[in-house]
């Protein structure tokens, strides 16, 4: 057994519902073979590939600090990091021969137990590479899974996150990996002639498909809650991680969501109500995105994401005092395509202002996106403008219409009243005619319900 396999213990913890057996449970928590399980810091090595033209040399040294950001969340010290050129990828072990013992060397003279790729890595390179370096080797994308299993606290969030990783590893369980079922004796029993890998990817097909009907289920409540809330107006903050959603989203509506100088400090998405000027607004933090998110991960986190998905307006919100800010717009910008939430409104919100050190940069900024806001979310600057700006796009989302209720009914009146804002109401013998300002799905709604009863004049 190499030392990576001992690393993979059982998965016991409480059952999270009660609906959940034993042998629904039955198998190896993939988190736990990682970083959590580690007493001492892990070192590591980072290794990047530029493959000139497409990814440059700057663009992969920019790759490989944010990865080591991303290593140092999940608790590891980066000790090197390696480069290097390729124009082809080699389909056996991702990094050229020569390349593969120069690292092999490093990790020894410099006691590393893992490995990190930038890249992401077919489950055949992985094993090629754990071989010829007898390390750990891990991709970018096992790392993301990693933190967010370390972040995940709530029901929800936890499922989605076992649920990407495992689908993760169902195509990397290999003979050499497995014999899950052994350690529980007795669950999963061998089929007549079923080899223990067919056993194990069988477990763990089951435990996917358990955790799915789980998420339908979180998805539905959610669902009742959102449809709760319907007919009022519903603000999104996106963006890249650790950009300072949490910070504005507390600084909004002063909630407490959990701030820190970490990537993916926050995995689910917190909901609080303010007035805005007399609208009634729900302003919504959510995951954070970035560069090579797998769309896995992303499809997984469906039920957090939906509040993304159905928001009426998009606060974009960029840290504008770091070097690459432009590169994680556009990613997000891809990400909110791949949502199918790229055609909202959208205000961009440029954060951290406070940290500019030149505010010359602003002035070209400012031409590029006329309608942003330049805010401090942690000092409070700007704050009233961004409220102008959200209000602004709420009014012209919700112009003012008159209704005709015919014949009249009060119950429908007092609906208005509750839902709208009423800026004139007469009541005539036969109808009642009221001038206000309703959301667009209320009124598509108020619409349909009333048909024989109510119009637009
Ligand atoms: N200087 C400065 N720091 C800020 C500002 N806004 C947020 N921060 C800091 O940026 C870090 C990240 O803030 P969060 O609010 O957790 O960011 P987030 O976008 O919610 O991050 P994730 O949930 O991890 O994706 C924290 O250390 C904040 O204190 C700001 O306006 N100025
Ligand atoms: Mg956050």
């Amino acid at each position: 057994m190499t030392e990576e396999r001992e690393n993979h213990v059982p998965y016991s913890e409480e059952p999270v519902d009660a609906g959940e057996t034993e042998e629904k449970r039955a198998y190896v928590k993939p988190s736990e073979r990682m970083f959590e399980t580690e007493k001492d810091v892990e070192r590591v090595i980072l290794m990047g590939v530029s493959r000139p033209p497409s990814q440059m040399r700057y663009e992969t040294d920019e790759h490989l600090d944010e990865l080591e950001l991303l290593a140092e969340t999940a608790g590891a010290e980066v000790v090197e990091k390696v480069f290097q050129n390729r124009s082809a990828i080699k389909v056996t072990t991702f990094i050229g021969k020569g390349k593969a013992e120069y690292l092999a060397e490093r990790c020894e003279d410099l006691n590393v137990q893992t490995v990190i790729f930038d890249d992401d890595l077919s489950p055949v390179q992985q094993r090629n590479l754990e071989r010829a370096l007898n390390r750990k080797v891990i991709d970018r994308t096992s790392l993301i899974l990693d933190i967010f299993a370390m972040h995940a606290r709530t029901n929800a969030a936890k499922t989605q996150v076992e649920l990407a990783q495992l689908e993760y590893l169902l195509p990397r369980l290999t003979r050499m990996w497995t014999h899950l079922s052994k350690q529980y004796g007795g669950i999963g029993t061998k089929g007549p002639g079923e080899t223990q890998i067919e056993t194990d990817r069988r477990i763990v097909r089951d435990r996917i498909a358990h955790l799915k009907s789980k998420l339908a289920r979180i998805d539905r409540q959610r669902e009742t809650q959102r449809k709760g809330r319907q007919d009022i107006t519903r603000v999104s903050l996106v963006g890249y991680t650790n950009v300072g959603k949490s910070t504005l989203l507390n600084m909004l509506t002063g909630a407490d969501v959990l701030v820190e100088n970490k990537l993916f400090a926050t995995l689910d998405s917190t909901v609080r109500s303010v007035d805005v000027e007399g609208h009634d607004v729900l302003f919504s933090d959510t995951v954070g995105f970035i560069r090579k998110l797998p769309t896995r991960l992303v499809a997984s986190f469906k039920s957090t994401l939906d509040e993304v998905v159905e928001a009426d307006i998009i606060l974009h919100v960029v840290d504008v005092s770091h070097p690459h800010f432009k590169e994680q717009i556009d990613v997000v910008r891809d990400t909110l395509r791949e949502l199918g939430a790229q055609d909202k409104p959208t205000i961009m919100v440029f954060n951290k202002i406070d940290r500019l050190e030149n505010t010359g940069s602003m002035a070209g900024l400012k031409e590029e996106y006329p309608y942003a806001v330049f805010i401090s979310a942690a000092r409070g600057m700007n704050i009233g403008q961004l409220r102008t700006a959200v209000l602004m796009l709420l009014e012209e989302q919700h112009r003012e219409k008159e209704y005709e209720i015919r014949p009249p009914d009060f119950a429908l009146s007092a609906e208005f009243h509750r839902l709208g804002r009423i800026i004139e109401e007469k009541y005539e013998e036969d109808h009642i005619r009221i001038r206000c300002v309703l959301p667009p799905d209320t009124e598509q709604r108020l619409l349909k319900q009333h048909a024989d009863k109510l119009r637009v004049v």
